[in-house]
């Protein structure tokens, strides 16, 4: 079966497929497109015109979450857990790392220093809520990496970009959620789905819409 991604470089919810691919050795190509002028078949096949997309042969699947259940039930290791109850509560809670990542998307995009604020105060209060599901260390669930640990990777990369710019960050993270992140981000999956010059992409984004934050001063 040939796999291939359609992603746009620092596309948090592309991070995600692609780590759930690499997580279980999965050959696929990967094309890279602009969002801001995307290309006129990405336009024809992307009902949603987001990425990622995933093609298998000639199906084209879209929504992260959607191609990484398709992944998980067709390609082992199993990164959802078996009982039907626990499974489901992980996805909600990767739908809760969805919501974090538009929470941290703002944050980042923020124009001015009272929007930062406020948007720090929502990612606060989304940290609070997160130490109240998650087990011991190291994982989410404990000692075995599992989707929700795929989903949050990409949320823990672009926070540690974003601490280097403001100090304030470090100590809004808990010590259970940085020691989390630490053992995400030490994840050769993890480490190896992005582009090489992701951080300088990143914060080049960030800087072409205006962020507060990222702002060279
Ligand atoms: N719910 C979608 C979100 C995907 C998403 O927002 N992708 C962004 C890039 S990171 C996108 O394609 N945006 C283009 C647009 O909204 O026009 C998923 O999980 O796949």
């Amino acid at each position: 079966m040939g796999l291939e991604l359609v992603s746009f470089a620092i596309c948090p919810y592309v991070q995600r497929a692609v780590i759930a691919l690499k997580e279980k050795g999965v050959e696929f190509d990967v094309t890279y497109i602009e969002l801001d002028n995307p290309p006129s078949w990405f336009r024809d096949i992307s009902p949603l015109g987001k990425v990622p997309l995933l093609k298998v042969d000639d199906e084209v699947l879209f929504e992260s979450a959607i191609i990484t259940e398709y992944l998980d039930e067709v390609y082992p290791p199993a990164l959802h857990p078996r009982d039907p109850l626990l499974r489901a509560r992980h996805r909600s809670w990767i739908e809760f790392g969805s919501n974090l990542l538009v929470e941290q998307t703002r944050a980042m995009l923020a124009q001015d220093e009272d929007g930062f604020l406020q948007q720090t105060e929502a990612l606060g209060g989304g940290f609070a809520r997160l130490l109240q599901a998650i087990g011991d260390e190291p994982y989410f669930m404990g000692e075995h990496f599992s989707m929700v640990d795929a989903a949050y990777a990409p949320f823990f990369m672009r926070y540690e970009i974003l601490k280097e710019y403001r100090d304030d960050l470090e100590d809004l993270l808990p010590t259970r959620l940085a020691s989390w992140s630490e053992q995400l981000l030490a994840r050769p999956s993890v480490q190896d789905s992005v582009v090489d010059d992701f951080s300088q992409r990143f914060v080049s984004f960030g800087r072409s819409k205006g962020s507060f934050i990222l702002s060279e001063g």
